[in-house]
């Protein structure tokens, strides 16, 4: 087989107390992970949910594994059924689970084993606001996010809502492990910039495999 990617290997860089960026670690299996993602979505589809505030994220969103994040006028939580659907959402395909454990092994965290993947998908203009990921039952689980398509600019804060803000993009194959000091961080995306990447076009994907329930 072709391997256009021989001569790009993974490199890391730290990225704040307890996270650890891994460029490039999932380019090799982006087209596994864009094939799977599509299976996924057959039977759980892209939605954009309703904000507790009666907003509607420019975010669309799927997931699959045991527990689903959802988000309604009732708040955000954890849920083994699609309410879409009101059918479990669909299994986490071997592939996904092993790559978001290897990548929490390469950054120190071993026994991993998360029982939600959410699947964002951001068109031109889709962006997240500055946020923190609480929903979760065990906070000293961390969370592994891979991104896929085009880049993204993402900020990251601190442990406030007011601390200052690093930002840095996430570009096709990136994978960030957000564990220990970082964990509760606040984070958010800004605007998805048109562009057309050969394998999403004007999307990018992310995943991110979480400790939910
Ligand atoms: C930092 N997703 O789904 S992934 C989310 O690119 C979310 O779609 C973004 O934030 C995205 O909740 C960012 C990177 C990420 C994920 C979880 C974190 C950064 C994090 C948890 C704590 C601190
Ligand atoms: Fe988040």
């Amino acid at each position: 087989m072709l391997d256009l990617f021989a001569d790009e290997l993974p490199w890391r860089e730290a990225l704040a107390e307890g996270a650890v960026i891994l460029r490039r670690f999932a380019t090799r299996e982006a087209c596994v992970l864009l094939a799977l993602i599509a299976e996924v979505a057959k039977q759980a589809p892209f939605r954009r949910m309703a904000t507790p505030g009666g907003h509607t994220m420019s975010v669309a969103m799927t997931g699959c594994g045991e527990r689903g994040w959802v988000s309604d006028a009732r708040g955000y939580r954890y849920s083994r059924l699609d309410p879409q659907s009101a059918l479990p959402w669909p299994p986490m395909p071997k592939p996904l689970l092993q790559l978001a454990k290897r990548s929490a092994g390469e950054a120190g965290y071993t026994g991993f084993h998360p029982d939600a993947c959410l699947i964002n998908r951001y068109e031109p203009g889709a962006k997240m606001s500055l946020h923190q990921d609480r929903d979760e039952s065990d906070l000293r689980a961390p969370i592994v996010s891979v991104s896929l398509g085009l880049p993204a600019r993402f900020l990251f804060g601190g442990a406030t809502r007011t601390a200052p803000t690093q930002r840095c993009l996430l570009e096709h194959g990136d994978v960030v492990v957000w564990g220990g000091a970082s964990r509760l961080f606040y984070h958010g995306v800004q605007p998805l910039r048109l562009g057309n990447h050969p394998l999403t076009g004007a999307y990018r994907y992310n995943l991110t495999f979480r400790e939910a329930g």
